[in-house]
Protein backbone atom coordinates (compact mmCIF):
# COMPACT_ATOMS: atom_id res chain seq x y z
CA UNK A 1 0.00 0.00 0.00
CA UNK A 2 1.49 3.33 -0.96
CA UNK A 3 2.13 6.04 1.66
CA UNK A 4 -0.07 8.92 0.92
CA UNK A 5 -0.76 10.47 4.20
CA UNK A 6 1.05 14.20 3.93
CA UNK A 7 4.37 14.49 5.03
CA UNK A 8 3.15 16.44 8.01
CA UNK A 9 1.43 13.80 8.81
CA UNK A 10 4.16 11.16 8.71
CA UNK A 11 6.74 12.99 10.44
CA UNK A 12 3.73 13.91 13.46
CA UNK A 13 3.05 9.89 13.92
CA UNK A 14 7.27 9.36 13.81
CA UNK A 15 7.60 12.09 16.77
CA UNK A 16 4.99 10.08 18.38
CA UNK A 17 6.66 6.95 17.85
CA UNK A 18 10.52 8.52 18.70
CA UNK A 19 9.50 10.44 21.81
CA UNK A 20 9.01 7.82 24.18
CA UNK A 21 12.15 5.66 23.87
CA UNK A 22 14.14 8.89 25.37
CA UNK A 23 12.20 8.35 28.43
CA UNK A 24 11.93 4.31 28.68
CA UNK A 25 14.61 3.65 30.80
CA UNK A 26 12.56 5.66 33.58
CA UNK A 27 9.00 4.86 32.59
CA UNK A 28 8.93 0.88 32.03
CA UNK A 29 8.99 -0.38 35.54
CA UNK A 30 5.96 1.95 36.20
CA UNK A 31 3.74 0.32 33.25
CA UNK A 32 3.74 -2.83 34.03
CA UNK A 33 0.43 -4.13 32.38
CA UNK A 34 -0.36 -8.10 31.38
CA UNK A 35 -0.93 -8.91 28.24
CA UNK A 36 -4.52 -9.43 26.97
CA UNK A 37 -5.12 -13.54 26.71
CA UNK A 38 -4.08 -15.05 23.52
CA UNK A 39 -6.38 -16.30 20.16
CA UNK A 40 -6.35 -18.72 17.76
CA UNK A 41 -7.50 -19.55 14.28
CA UNK A 42 -6.50 -23.14 12.70
CA UNK A 43 -2.75 -23.05 13.25
CA UNK A 44 -2.47 -19.13 13.34
CA UNK A 45 -1.73 -17.91 17.45
CA UNK A 46 -1.67 -14.77 18.75
CA UNK A 47 -0.42 -13.42 21.97
CA UNK A 48 1.38 -10.70 24.04
CA UNK A 49 -0.49 -8.16 22.16
CA UNK A 50 -0.02 -4.13 23.53
CA UNK A 51 -0.79 -0.93 22.56
CA UNK A 52 0.64 2.30 24.21
CA UNK A 53 -1.35 5.24 26.06
CA UNK A 54 -1.61 8.31 23.80
CA UNK A 55 -1.20 12.01 24.42
CA UNK A 56 -4.42 13.87 24.08
CA UNK A 57 -4.42 14.77 20.81
CA UNK A 58 -2.46 12.10 18.90
CA UNK A 59 -4.69 10.52 15.96
CA UNK A 60 -1.90 7.39 15.90
CA UNK A 61 -1.52 4.54 18.21
CA UNK A 62 0.93 1.38 17.98
CA UNK A 63 0.01 -2.02 18.53
CA UNK A 64 2.52 -5.06 19.07
CA UNK A 65 2.15 -8.41 19.57
CA UNK A 66 3.43 -12.06 18.89
CA UNK A 67 2.45 -14.32 15.64
CA UNK A 68 3.06 -18.12 16.17
CA UNK A 69 2.75 -20.12 13.01
CA UNK A 70 2.03 -23.74 14.30
CA UNK A 71 1.23 -24.98 10.75
CA UNK A 72 2.83 -26.57 7.97
CA UNK A 73 2.14 -24.04 5.63
CA UNK A 74 3.66 -20.42 5.85
CA UNK A 75 0.87 -17.37 6.03
CA UNK A 76 1.29 -13.81 5.79
CA UNK A 77 -0.05 -10.69 7.77
CA UNK A 78 -1.70 -8.55 5.47
CA UNK A 79 -4.21 -6.37 7.82
CA UNK A 80 -6.00 -5.45 10.36
CA UNK A 81 -8.38 -3.29 12.30
CA UNK A 82 -9.44 -1.62 15.60
CA UNK A 83 -12.42 -0.18 16.86
CA UNK A 84 -10.66 2.78 17.93
CA UNK A 85 -9.25 3.91 14.98
CA UNK A 86 -10.47 4.30 11.64
CA UNK A 87 -7.27 3.08 9.65
CA UNK A 88 -5.09 -0.21 10.57
CA UNK A 89 -1.66 -0.50 8.93
CA UNK A 90 1.63 -2.63 9.21
CA UNK A 91 4.88 -0.54 9.29
CA UNK A 92 8.09 -1.28 9.92
CA UNK A 93 10.58 1.05 11.58
CA UNK A 94 14.23 1.25 11.01
CA UNK A 95 16.89 3.51 12.27
CA UNK A 96 19.40 4.70 9.80
CA UNK A 97 23.43 5.37 10.25
CA UNK A 98 22.47 8.94 10.50
CA UNK A 99 20.14 7.41 14.20
CA UNK A 100 16.70 8.93 12.65
CA UNK A 101 14.13 6.34 13.05
CA UNK A 102 11.34 6.01 9.73
CA UNK A 103 8.87 3.99 9.23
CA UNK A 104 7.56 2.62 5.98
CA UNK A 105 4.29 0.33 5.08
CA UNK A 106 5.02 -2.97 4.95
CA UNK A 107 4.38 -4.29 1.41
CA UNK A 108 2.35 -7.82 0.84
CA UNK A 109 2.34 -8.50 4.50
CA UNK A 110 4.63 -9.93 6.80
CA UNK A 111 5.35 -13.53 6.51
CA UNK A 112 5.15 -15.80 9.17
CA UNK A 113 6.65 -19.29 8.60
CA UNK A 114 5.88 -22.72 9.54
CA UNK A 115 6.85 -23.09 12.76
CA UNK A 116 8.24 -19.42 13.12
CA UNK A 117 7.13 -16.58 15.54
CA UNK A 118 7.43 -13.48 14.38
CA UNK A 119 7.37 -10.38 17.00
CA UNK A 120 5.83 -6.55 16.26
CA UNK A 121 8.45 -4.90 18.88
CA UNK A 122 9.47 -1.39 19.44
CA UNK A 123 11.96 -0.70 16.85
CA UNK A 124 10.81 -3.22 14.25
CA UNK A 125 7.43 -4.40 12.91
CA UNK A 126 4.45 -2.27 14.56
CA UNK A 127 1.07 -2.20 13.93
CA UNK A 128 -0.13 1.17 13.33
CA UNK A 129 -3.36 2.90 14.30
CA UNK A 130 -4.20 5.69 11.98
CA UNK A 131 -7.55 8.00 12.49
CA UNK A 132 -7.83 7.90 16.35
CA UNK A 133 -11.02 8.21 17.29
CA UNK A 134 -10.03 8.61 21.26
CA UNK A 135 -6.94 8.80 23.35
CA UNK A 136 -6.04 5.64 24.67
CA UNK A 137 -5.53 5.08 28.14
CA UNK A 138 -2.98 3.50 30.04
CA UNK A 139 -5.11 0.28 31.76
CA UNK A 140 -7.90 -0.21 28.93
CA UNK A 141 -8.06 -3.14 26.47
CA UNK A 142 -8.66 -2.10 22.80
CA UNK A 143 -10.34 -4.65 20.91
CA UNK A 144 -9.42 -5.41 17.02
CA UNK A 145 -8.83 -7.96 14.40
CA UNK A 146 -5.79 -9.33 12.14
CA UNK A 147 -6.22 -10.11 8.57
CA UNK A 148 -4.11 -13.40 7.70
CA UNK A 149 -4.52 -14.57 4.17
CA UNK A 150 -4.72 -18.00 4.83
CA UNK A 151 -5.92 -18.39 8.50
CA UNK A 152 -8.47 -15.01 7.69
CA UNK A 153 -9.13 -12.84 10.56
CA UNK A 154 -8.18 -13.14 14.46
CA UNK A 155 -9.73 -11.34 17.02
CA UNK A 156 -6.81 -9.65 18.92
CA UNK A 157 -7.06 -7.80 22.62
CA UNK A 158 -4.41 -4.98 23.12
CA UNK A 159 -3.56 -4.31 27.03
CA UNK A 160 -2.73 -0.51 26.88
CA UNK A 161 0.51 -0.03 28.71
CA UNK A 162 1.84 3.52 29.57
CA UNK A 163 3.05 6.26 27.36
CA UNK A 164 6.49 5.12 28.26
CA UNK A 165 6.04 1.32 27.67
CA UNK A 166 8.45 -0.56 25.83
CA UNK A 167 12.02 -0.04 24.89
CA UNK A 168 13.58 -1.85 22.01
CA UNK A 169 15.69 -3.53 24.75
CA UNK A 170 12.54 -4.22 26.70
CA UNK A 171 13.99 -6.24 29.69
CA UNK A 172 10.56 -8.15 30.27
CA UNK A 173 10.05 -9.08 26.41
CA UNK A 174 13.11 -11.16 26.27
CU1 LIG B 1 4.28 3.17 12.02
Amino acid sequence: MPMTRPRAALAAALLFLAAPAHAQGLAHHGGHAHAAPGATAGPIMVSDAWSRATPGAAKVGVGYLRVTNKGREPDRLVGGSVAVAGRFELHETSTGADNVARMRAVEGGLEIKPGETVELKPGGHHAMFLDLQRPLKEGETIAGTLQFERAGTVGVTYAVRGIGAGSAADPHRH
